[in-house]
């Protein structure tokens, strides 16, 4: 087999600890995962001394040989060259690379743990054939890991290989099993570079059956979420295209009465449940996460709006956020006050990390926190004042841009004029009135309204969700311009009325409101 057709789909790292392999054979483990269609095996053992190291090695030698899929060691060239087999597997701490390639020669399959873009660079520049980046999620299999860098860090590794059209694989470790496998394989896919693979230790060798366990991983890394299967990041239009579905958009919600799963705070529930039903989607305001599996089989969206946000109330937009996307369900995340709190930084962190979002709203700073060095950008005091105009244009264009582009999904951020984009074009949306910022819950009814088209108009997520910012926005000029409106108190019910009276009229081919877009 030559080097640089190794398959490294699935790759199998063993361990030979009690509380991981058990009382079971290793041969016989590693066997049973080939048979499943494990592609690559390493074995790593970190505690058995040279003589036993050898021997096993020679045995699951002989396995992996059966199947053509070669064997690698961590960390010792020494138990590789005894053995023959096909190369080695080196972390940080091990030998350098250099080191190892001038023992093992051109021919042997040498891959390097990397966990920081530095890292990455040197394995690269120094002739490793493959990198295994982690730490992906905190995992108990290996005790000594050193940064968890996410699927975000995953997908900044992938950027780099893109960029510099480098040839060198990739897999990506810790914390893989078959519940987040395919999300992470698609999910950190950079420009055109996605992942070679994953490697895995417990989700094969602790698993019951080895042999089961992989075949489903084997499965699972090439199927793409079902999440994934409306994303259509691809999609650009000019602004008067958009504004031509939006009619269609609006009716989508009418016809079908979308659920719209409401995990949001105590402030706004509300007027964010009659929000909901006037632009005719089906509200529930249920923040227990246990329900979401169930809601998420309804074909509705949810809404994470994390306002009142507690650790209780968190680890429960966790399992929510987990179930839509199992379902393949959109969800909108609305990030309050992301910035302002520690709590909430890391919290936003662990919502961004636990699954796919299809929308993120927010105002500027919200929108600043979650991106990846959102932490550094408010510290050098860049964040928006209550005025909102610390940037100029084409730099928060450029931060939304790069956030869509990131995560695959639409962003909206909220000001005088609110930006929205898939990473491709942004377009800007300057309706509404300054009554909306005189009464509470406006901006989080807004992120309730997306949840509604999105979840009638799947198919283009873009057009849904600026439908849903024109006909929020232009329901507020036309309850702010009514005679019987004389300030923010009476323009509350109004604005009821006028998303309801909009939706009425879109649905009667009547689309004079659409006009004021702007
Ligand atoms: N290396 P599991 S994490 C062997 O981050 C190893 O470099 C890691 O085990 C790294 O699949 C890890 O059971 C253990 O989470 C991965
Ligand atoms: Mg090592």
């Amino acid at each position: 087999m030559r080097k640089q057709d190794v398959d490294y789909s699935l790759y199998l790292v063993t361990d030979s600890t009690p509380a991981i392999l058990g009382t079971k054979d290793i041969c016989q483990v590693v066997e049973a995962a080939l048979k499943g269609g494990v592609t690559c095996v390493q074995y790593r053992d970190k505690k058995s001394e040279t003589g036993a190291l050898i021997e096993t090695a020679r045995r699951l030698h002989a396995v992996t040989k059966k199947y053509h899929v070669p064997l690698l060691i961590n960390d010792r060239v020494d138990v590789a060259l005894a053995v023959e087999c096909e190369g080695v597997h080196i972390g940080q701490d091990d030998m350098t690379l250099a080191t190892a390639r001038k023992s093992l020669g051109q021919d042997a399959i040498i891959g390097v743990t990397v966990s920081t873009l530095e890292e990455l660079d040197t394995a690269c520049r120094g002739g490793a054939d493959y990198v295994g980046i982690g730490t992906v999620f905190a995992t108990p299999t290996k005790d000594d890991t050193k940064h968890i860098i996410g699927i975000v860090g995953v997908q900044q590794m992938l950027f780099y290989l893109s960029s510099s059209r480098s040839k060198v694989k990739s897999v990506c470790i810790g914390g893989i099993n078959a519940a987040n496998a395919s999300q992470v394989m698609w999910q950190s896919m950079a420009k055109e570079k996605t992942l070679d693979g994953v490697a895995v230790v417990s989700a094969i060798v602790a698993a019951e059956d080895p042999e089961v366990a992989a075949r489903d991983l084997a499965r699972l890394v090439k199927t793409p979420p079902a999440f994934a299967t409306h994303v259509r990041a691809e999609e650009q239009y000019r602004s008067a295209e958009i504004l031509e579905r939006v009619p269609e958009i609006v009716r989508a919600v009418h016809e079908k009465k979308p659920l719209s799963h409401n995990m949001t705070n105590l402030v706004v529930q509300n007027v964010a449940a009659n929000v909901a039903l006037n632009v005719g989607a089906s509200p529930i305001m249920a923040n227990y996460g246990e329900e979401a599996k169930d809601l998420a089989g309804l074909g509705g969206a949810l809404v994470v709006n994390m306002g009142t946000v507690t650790p209780e109330g968190l680890e429960n937009y966790l399992k929510a956020i987990k179930a839509y996307n199992e379902a393949g369900q959109p969800i909108v995340y609305d990030p309050v006050g992301a910035g302002a709190t520690e709590v909430r930084r890391s919290a936003t962190k662990r919502i961004l990390g636990a699954g796919y979002i299809d929308v993120i709203k927010g105002n500027q700073s919200e929108i600043v926190s979650c991106t990846p060095d959102g932490a550094q950008l408010q510290q050098r005091g860049v964040d928006s004042g209550p005025t909102g105009t610390d940037y100029d244009v084409a730099k928060l264009s450029s931060v939304v841009r790069d956030l869509a582009t990131l995560r695959k999904n639409v962003v909206v951020m909220t000001g005088t004029t609110d930006y929205v984009t898939n990473g491709k074009t942004v377009y800007a949306v300057s309706n509404g009135h300054e009554y909306m910022g005189m009464v509470t819950g406006t901006g989080c009814c807004l992120g309730t309204t997306i949840s509604a088209m999105i979840a009638a108009y799947p198919q283009d997520k873009l057009a849904a969700t600026i439908a849903g910012l024109l006909h929020y926005e232009i329901a507020a000029e036309l309850a702010a311009e009514r005679d019987d409106v004389r300030g923010p108190g009476t323009f509350v019910p109004a604005f009821l009325d006028e998303l309801y009276r909009i939706r009425l009229a879109t649905v009667q081919g009547d689309l004079a409101w659409l006009k004021r877009a702007n």
